[in-house]
C-alpha cells in the first residue's frame, strides 16, 4: 500500500471515528460534548484552510450523523425524543461551525445575493440551514427564511430584498403540489428558483417537471449559481396544467376534494376486514386514521406528479416502518383496496394503487408479508 492510501485510510478512519462520537454524543443529548467534537474538527479560526474544513465538517461529519438519526428512528432503535434531542443538538454543531468560519479572515468577495427557505408546511429546516451555511462559506450573502414560508411571504420577502435566485428545500413530497405553486410565484416575479431535498425525487425528477433547477447539495447549487441562471420573464406565471398536462383530467382535484369522504370510507372498510380494529382504544383509532390520511395524501401527490413510484416508494417505507414495530405490512392491503374500490372510475390513481399492492405482496428477502 503507498504512504499516500494509507494517510487517506486514517483520514477515513478519522472521520469514522469522529462520526460515530459526534453520534454517541448527539443520542446521549451531551450538547457541550458535540459542540466541542465539531469545534475541534474545525481546527483554529486561523487556519487558512478553516472555510474548507468547516464545508467538510457541515456536510461529511454533522449531515450523515442526521441522516443516521433518520435511519435508526425508522429501525425504532431511538426513541422520537432521542431524534429531536439529537436534531437540535446538530442545530446547534451546525451554528458552532459556521460561527467559527465566519471569524476567519479572508471572507471571499460576495458573488450574489440569494434566499433559502422552506416550502410552507415544511418542518425540516435543518437541511436548508446546511444549504445556508456552505453557501455563507463560499461567499454568498444568504437570506434565511427558515421552515414553512407562507408562498405569499417568500414573494414579499423577494421584492423587499431582491435576490439572484431562491432557494428551495423539501424533504416530504406530500408538499410537491405547494413546491409546485412556490416555484411559478418565484419565477413569475422574476426570480430562478433551485429545487433541492429529498422531496425532489431521485436526481430532482419532480423538480425538472416543475421547470426548476434542481442540486442534490449546497455545492452543486454553488456550481449553478456560478455559472449564472437565467431569469425567468414577467409571462413565466402559469397555471400548474402547463407544466403538467395530466392535470387536466381533474383527477387529483377530485381525489384531494373528496380527501375527508375517502378517509372515512377508508377507516370503515378496514374496520371490517380487521376486526381487532373495533377494540382499539380512541388514540389508537386517531393514529390509525392518521396513517390513513398520510396514504391518501401521497395518493393524491402521486396523481398530481403522475408517479406511481412516489407512492410506491411511501407504502415500501410505512411498511418497514409497521414491520420494526412489529405491525405486518399486510395490514395496509385492506387500505390499498378500499381505496382502489372507491377510485375505480379513476384510471391514473387506479394504476398507481394497482403497482403499489403489487410491490407490497413481495416479501423482502428472508421477510414475511
Ligand atoms: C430531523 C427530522 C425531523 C424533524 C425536523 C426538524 C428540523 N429542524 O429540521 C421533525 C421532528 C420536525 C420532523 C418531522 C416530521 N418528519 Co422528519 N425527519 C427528520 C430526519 C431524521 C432528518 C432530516 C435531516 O435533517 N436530514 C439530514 C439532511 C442532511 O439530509 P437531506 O434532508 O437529504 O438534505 C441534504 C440534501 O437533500 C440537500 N438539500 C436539502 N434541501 C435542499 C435545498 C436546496 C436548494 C439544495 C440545493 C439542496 C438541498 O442538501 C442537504 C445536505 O447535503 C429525517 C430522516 C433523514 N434521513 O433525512 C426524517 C424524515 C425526513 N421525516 C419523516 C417524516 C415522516 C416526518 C413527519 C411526517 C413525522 C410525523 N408523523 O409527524 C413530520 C413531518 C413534518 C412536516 N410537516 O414537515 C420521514 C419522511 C419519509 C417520507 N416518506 O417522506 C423521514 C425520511 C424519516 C424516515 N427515516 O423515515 N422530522
Amino acid at each position: 500500500m503507498s504512504t499516500q492510501n494509507t494517510l487517506t485510510g486514517e483520514a477515513d478512519l478519522r472521520q469514522d471515528e469522529l462520526r460515530e462520537r459526534l453520534w454517541l454524543a448527539a443520542i446521549d443529548c451531551d450538547e457541550t460534548q458535540a459542540v466541542a467534537l465539531v469545534r475541534r474538527a474545525v481546527g483554529p479560526e486561523s487556519s487558512p484552510q478553516v472555510r474548507s474544513v468547516a464545508e467538510r465538517t457541515l456536510l461529511r461529519l454533522i449531515a450523515p450523523v442526521q441522516e443516521r438519526v433518520g435511519v435508526e428512528w425508522a429501525a425504532n432503535t431511538i426513541t422520537v425524543a432521542q431524534e429531536h434531542a439529537a436534531t437540535a443538538i446538530n442545530e446547534r454543531c451546525i451554528s458552532a461551525v459556521a460561527e467559527l468560519a465566519a471569524a476567519a479572515p479572508g471572507a471571499p468577495e460576495p458573488p450574489g445575493r440569494v434566499t433559502v427557505a422552506c416550502v410552507d408546511g415544511e418542518w425540516h429546516a435543518l437541511p436548508a440551514r446546511l444549504v445556508t451555511e456552505v453557501l455563507r462559506l463560499r461567499g454568498w450573502h444568504v437570506d434565511y427564511l427558515g421552515a414553512q414560508v407562507p408562498t405569499e411571504h417568500l414573494i414579499a420577502h423577494l421584492h423587499r430584498r431582491p435576490a439572484d435566485a431562491v432557494l428551495l428545500s423539501s424533504s416530504i413530497p406530500s408538499h410537491l403540489p405547494t413546491a409546485h405553486t412556490a416555484i411559478s410565484a418565484c419565477q413569475a416575479a422574476g426570480v430562478p428558483v433551485v429545487a433541492g431535498g429529498a422531496a425532489f425525487g431521485p436526481q430532482g425528477r419532480y423538480a425538472h417537471r416543475m421547470q426548476a433547477a434542481w442540486a442534490p447539495d449546497a455545492v452543486g447549487a454553488h456550481t449553478l449559481l456560478t455559472q449564472g441562471l437565467e431569469r425567468p420573464t414577467a409571462d413565466a406565471a402559469r397555471l400548474p396544467d402547463l407544466d403538467l398536462p395530466h392535470l387536466n383530467d381533474q383527477e387529483y382535484t377530485l381525489v384531494r376534494q373528496s380527501k375527508r369522504q375517502l378517509i372515512k370510507q377508508t377507516l370503515t372498510d378496514v374496520e371490517d376486514a380487521f376486526p381487532p380494529l373495533r377494540t382499539y382504544t380512541e388514540y389508537q383509532r386517531e393514529r390509525t386514521a392518521e396513517d390513513i390520511d398520510h396514504i391518501v395524501t401521497y395518493l393524491a401527490t402521486a396523481v398530481y406528479v403522475d408517479d406511481a413510484d412516489l407512492f410506491t416508494t411511501f407504502i415500501a417505507w410505512t411498511a418497514r416502518i409497521l414491520r420494526a414495530r412489529g405491525v405486518p405490512p399486510r395490514s395496509l392491503l385492506p387500505a390499498l383496496d378500499s381505496l382502489r374500490h372507491q377510485l375505480k372510475d379513476f384510471p391514473r390513481a387506479t394504476h398507481i394503487l394497482t403497482a403499489a399492492r403489487g410491490a407490497l405482496t413481495v416479501p423482502a428477502p428472508g421477510q414475511p408479508v
